[in-house]
């Protein structure tokens, strides 16, 4: 059988209901981590990009959606399977609406829930001090993964790279 390719759009709305140009989307999925958009500002004057946020995901499946709004809110929700391959209306939160989200929400492998209920990186080396291998001991944390590394001296300017095997200039 075919597979069918997810394809995905979210829509932000303004308190207005009008497009949420600026607006942040994040899609969280099963494989793939996050997928992040912001819906274009309209400020080319040539040609205006469409303001909604595209995500094709292929065989991926998306668990849950984060929408950030510029002027600092933000909603996140569990998506439901219907909901894939489709167009997703998100309104602007009322006052009262709960903000954090009851449910329970999938952030996928190497994120977790916040205390605000939104997804965000985990520190894999933070948490899991024994997290590497002996031969790679020193852990740095990764945006939604973990890099461990041989340890190696380099001379002043220079830390080893990836897997320790020379050394590079340093690149901060
Ligand atoms: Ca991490």
């Amino acid at each position: 059988a075919k597979y069918r390719d997810s394809l995905f759009q979210v829509i932000p709305r303004t308190k207005f209901g009008a497009f949420a140009r600026g607006a942040k989307v994040v899609v969280y999925t099963k494989k793939s981590g996050p997928h992040t958009r912001i819906i274009d500002g309209g400020s080319g004057y040539l040609c205006e990009m469409e303001p909604v946020a595209h995500f094709g995901l292929g065989r991926d499946v998306a668990t849950n959606v984060e929408v950030y709004w510029p002027d600092g809110r933000s909603i996140a929700r569990p998506l439901e399977p219907s909901e894939i391959n489709s167009v997703l209306e998100i309104p602007y939160p009322k006052d009262e609406e709960e903000v954090t989200p009851t449910v329970e929400i999938e952030c996928g492998h190497g994120f977790a829930l916040n205390e605000f209920g939104r997804c965000t990186d985990k520190d894999e080396c933070t948490q899991f001090p024994s997290m590497c291998p002996s031969d790679r001991p020193i852990c740095t944390n990764t945006y939604g993964s973990y890099k461990c590394r041989a340890k190696k001296r380099c001379n002043q300017g220079f830390e080893p790279n990836d897997d320790g095997s020379a050394c590079v200039g340093e690149s901060s």
